[in-house]
């Protein structure tokens, strides 16, 4: 079965098509020719997620499914949340996004955060929503270049290690968009006969 992602980041499609069945293929934005950037303009990860997903649902007429993670940052008042992809600006730039969390919790003790991902699925005329989450904490310097993101300055908890320095195995077994991806798997069932 071939379902589509809403999504234009590739790192989110890498892993999310590591945690589905063969039988499930993924199609990005870019394999359906929608090259458009679409306006995040919601205040919530929910919202947004259900922005990304309508608007393939309502322009293509497809089945589809959107992602919208952000990391939420305890002594930010759960910054930077829904902005995470444009926290230091429109470039969307994963190190200066880094270095201004770093900068803005320099001297703070409490580093708590978690990582949450929404997942907004349009099955056959139907929404459905699926999240997961994952607790940790903001480290004092950047460790690892795997993962992408904020991967390298997030330790999950029960781990003395980043998400970029843990295998991707690893981080999807206990992510945010593993658990997600997991519920939404569970949903669709078995998918070799569709
Ligand atoms: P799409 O909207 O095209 O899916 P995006 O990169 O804009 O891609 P989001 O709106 O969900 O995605 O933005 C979330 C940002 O949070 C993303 O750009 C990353 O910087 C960060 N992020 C998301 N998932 C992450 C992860 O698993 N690990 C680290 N950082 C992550």
């Amino acid at each position: 079965m071939k379902l589509v992602f809403a999504t234009h980041n590739i790192h989110k499609l890498r892993e999310v098509q590591q945690l589905l069945p063969d039988s499930i293929e993924l199609l990005s934005l870019n394999d359906i020719n929608c090259f458009d950037e679409i306006p995040e303009t919601g205040s919530t990860l929910e919202e947004n997620a259900k922005i990304k997903a309508d608007f393939v649902t309502q322009t293509y007429g497809l089945n589809c499914f959107s992602d919208d993670t952000g990391l939420l940052i305890d002594v930010l008042d759960g910054r930077p949340g829904v902005f995470s992809a444009r926290y230091a600006g429109e470039g969307k730039n994963a190190q200066d996004n880094m270095t201004k969390v770093l900068n803005e919790l320099e001297n703070q003790t409490d580093r708590n955060a978690h990582f949450k991902t929404v997942i907004h699925l349009n099955w056959n005329g139907e929404p459905y929503v699926f999240e997961g989450i994952v607790e940790g904490e903001i480290t004092h310097n950047q460790f690892g270049k795997g993962g992408f993101g904020y991967d390298p300055i997030f330790k999950p908890l029960g781990y003395d290690r980043t998400f970029g320095e843990l295998s991707s195995e690893t981080k999807n077994a206990i992510s945010h968009r593993g658990r997600a991806v997991a519920k939404l798997v569970a949903f669709l069932g078995p998918t070799d006969h569709i």
